[in-house]
C-alpha cells in the first residue's frame, strides 16, 4: 500500500474509534462535550495514535488490541495543545487555521475541555484491558510510563523550559533538551505503548525508543522550520531555525531521520512502514 493511503487508511480508524467513544455534543453538560470534539475533530494527522498502530502491527499485533491506548493518546495530545494556546501560554488564536479552543468556547470552558480530554485519555487507556489477549500487566506498564512521559521530567517539563527559555545564551543542548521533553516524549510514548500492549522485548524496545528519540526531534525542528516559512512566531522564542538557519535545520532533522532508521535494523523488512513514517515527518508540509 502507498504510505499516504496507509496513513489516510490509520486515520480513519482512529477518527472513528474517537467519535464513538467521545460523548455526543448534545449530552449535558452541552458546551464541555461540544468543546472537545471542536478541538478532536479539526484536522489533526493524528500521527502520535498512528505510530501506536504501526508499532503494534510490526509486534504481529493486531490494531483493534490497541486502538483504545492509540485514541487516549490523541486525546492527551489534543489537550496539550487545547492548553498550549491558552493566554496564559502561548496565546494563540488560531491552530491548524481555524479559531483555537478559547477563543470559540472562552478561557474557562477551553481549561475544563483540556483537563476533560486528559481524563478521558486514561479511561480509554484502561478500557484497553478489555481486549483480549492484552495482559492487566501490560496496561499498568503502559499507564506509568504515559503518566512518566507527559510529567515534568518530559512533556510538562518541556513546555516549562520552553516558556522560561529566552533567546540569548541558548545553547544547542537546550533546545534539543527542550525539544525532546516538550515533542518528543509523547511521540516516544506513543510507539513505546504500541511496543509494550504487544509483548515487545528489551532489545526490541530499546531500538524503537532510539526511533522515537530521533523522529520526535527531527518533528520538532520540521515543525518550527513549516512556521518560519509560514511566517509564524518567527521571533517570538527561540528555535533551531532562529538560531541556526534553515539549511543546517534542514540537515540536522535529516540526520535524525537517518539515526532513526538506522536503529531499526532489527526488524528486517518490518521497518519498512515505520522508515516511510520517519521520512514523512521531515517531507510533511503541515
Ligand atoms: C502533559 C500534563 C501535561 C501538560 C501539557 C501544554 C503542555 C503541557 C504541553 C504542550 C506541548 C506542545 C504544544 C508541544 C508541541 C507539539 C507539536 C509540535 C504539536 C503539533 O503536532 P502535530 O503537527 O499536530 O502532530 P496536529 O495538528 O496534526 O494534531
Amino acid at each position: 500500500m502507498d504510505f499516504n493511503n496507509y496513513l489516510e487508511d490509520k486515520k480513519n480508524i482512529i477518527d472513528k474509534a474517537l467519535d464513538k467513544f467521545l460523548p455526543p455534543e448534545n449530552k449535558l453538560p452541552f458546551i464541555i462535550h461540544q468543546a472537545m470534539r471542536y478541538s478532536v475533530f479539526s484536522g489533526g494527522k493524528r500521527i502520535r495514535a498512528i505510530l501506536t498502530l504501526t508499532s503494534a502491527e510490526i509486534l504481529d499485533q493486531e490494531i483493534e488490541k490497541v486502538i483504545s491506548t492509540a485514541c487516549g493518546i490523541e486525546l492527551i495530545h489534543t489537550f496539550s495543545l487545547i492548553h498550549d494556546d491558552l493566554p496564559c501560554i502561548d496565546n494563540d488564536d488560531f491552530r491548524r487555521g481555524k479559531p483555537s479552543n478559547h477563543k470559540v468556547f472562552g478561557e474557562a470552558i477551553a481549561l475544563l475541555a483540556g483537563d476533560a480530554l486528559l481524563v478521558s485519555a486514561f479511561e480509554l487507556i484502561v478500557k484497553n484491558a478489555e481486549s483480549k489477549g492484552i495482559k492487566k500487566q501490560s496496561i499498568l506498564k503502559v499507564i506509568k510510563e504515559i503518566s512518566y512521559y507527559i510529567g515534568t521530567e518530559k512533556m510538562l517539563g518541556g513546555q516549562v523550559e520552553d516558556i522560561s527559555l529566552k533567546n540569548n545564551n541558548i545553547t544547542k543542548d537546550d533546545l534539543y533538551n527542550m525539544y525532546m521533553k516538550k515533542t518528543g516524549a509523547l511521540i516516544c510514548a506513543s510507539i513505546r505503548a504500541g511496543a509494550i500492549l504487544s509483548n515487545a522485548n528489551q532489545r526490541q524496545l530499546k531500538a524503537l525508543t532510539r526511533y522515537g528519540e530521533n523522529i520526535g526531534l527531527a518533528f520538532q525542528i520540521t515543525d518550527d522550520i513549516i512556521d518560519i516559512m509560514q511566517d509564524q512566531r518567527i521571533m517570538k522564542k527561540p528555535t533551531f531555525p532562529n538560531q541556526y538557519g534553515i539549511k543546517e535545520s534542514k540537515n540536522e532533522a535529516d540526520r535524525l531521520i537517518k539515526e532513526a532508521k538506522d536503529s531499526l535494523k532489527i526488524f528486517n523488512n518490518k521497518a519498512e512502514i515505520l522508515k516511510n513514517f520517519a521520512d514523512y515527518i521531515i517531507l510533511r508540509e503541515r
